[in-house]
């Protein structure tokens, strides 16, 4: 008889390469001391903040690439900082949903068992920290804080009232920017080092919902090839690291995440 992928209603049943391929990656998940798990703006997709590429990437007919650099905040400080306040104004009424919780439940269960685990985002929302999990790493910043471009000051913003823009800073008076890492510029030198080691130690890498063009997060699951780990992919379709995985599952992260553990 098959195995059952959870109690209650197989949802892949008709999809039997599919449900294969969850099974492994169940069983990997069982059986990995290390696990490092990427996820990107797919992750939280379903509970309703837009991807960056593809339909819905847009704000008033600009592309996230033409917004998120330090040259467009100099040019138009406030055209950007209106852009993120209104993502701002979205993300307080959004809560986590079924992929982050399952994520928070795999470190649940890989710590349990003396295993190492690390969620490396490259989503600023901040909604993995929100369902508990609690070994991340963000890779791109978070708009959990604004930042001084002078003093770099930084607090924490209340994303559900609005404020004057640009933001200014209290201390000394100057524009204030989103913690966020924009294109051209560096990622933390201790995050990344961080990411790169848990990538490099691990025995079972996934990726999940990332397009994987954005370096050099993308480079992280090639690095954990390079070291032997097992490389799953999970997204609606193929990637630029599609080709480097053992195995690739294409469905929603929300509802196969849930089944691993
Ligand atoms: C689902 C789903 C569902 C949907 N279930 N799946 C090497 C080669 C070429 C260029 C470079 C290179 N190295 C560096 C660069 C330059 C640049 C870069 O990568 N450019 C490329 C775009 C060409 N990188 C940088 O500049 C980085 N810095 C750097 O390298 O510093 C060193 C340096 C310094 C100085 C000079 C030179 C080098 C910094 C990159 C920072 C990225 N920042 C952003 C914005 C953050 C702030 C904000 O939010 O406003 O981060 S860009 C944006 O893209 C954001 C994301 O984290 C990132 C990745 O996007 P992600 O998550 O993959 O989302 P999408 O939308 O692309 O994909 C969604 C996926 O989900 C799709 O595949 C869907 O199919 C899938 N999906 N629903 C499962 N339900
Ligand atoms: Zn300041």
């Amino acid at each position: 008889m098959a195995e059952p992928l959870a109690h209650g209603a197989d949802a892949f049943a008709h999809e039997p390469e599919l449900r294969q391929a969850i099974l492994e990656l169940r069983a990997e998940c069982a059986r990995a001391k290390r696990i490092a798990v990427m996820i990107g703006a797919g992750a939280s997709a379903e509970v309703g903040v837009p991807t960056f590429r593809g339909a819905g990437g847009l704000w008033n007919g600009l592309r996230a690439e033409d917004l998120a650099t330090p040259a467009a905040f100099a040019r138009d400080p406030l055209r950007v900082s209106t852009w993120y306040a209104e993502r701002r104004a979205k993300l307080a009424a959004i809560d986590p949903g079924p992929a982050h919780f399952a994520l928070a439940a795999l470190e649940r269960a890989v710590t349990a068992r003396g295993g190492r685990f690390l969620l490396i985002s490259q989503n600023v929302d901040g909604l993995h920290r929100r369902a508990g999990v609690s070994s991340y790493v963000d890779l791109h910043g978070t708009l959990l804080l604004d930042r001084c471009t002078r003093c770099a000051r930084e607090h924490a913003v209340d994303f559900g009232s609005p404020r004057e823009l640009p933001p200014r800073c209290a201390a000394c008076g100057a524009l204030e920017r989103p913690a966020v890492v924009w294109f051209g510029e560096a990622l933390s030198p201790l995050d990344w080092e961080r990411a790169a080691s848990a990538a490099s130690a691990s025995e079972l890498f996934l990726a999940v919902g990332t397009s994987a063009v954005v370096e050099p997060a993308a480079s992280l699951a090639r690095l954990a090839v390079a070291h032997g780990a097992r490389f799953f992919e999970l997204n609606l379709e193929d990637t630029l690291n599609s080709a480097n995985a053992q195995r690739t599952l294409r469905a929603p992260a929300g509802a196969v995440l849930p089944l691993l553990v």
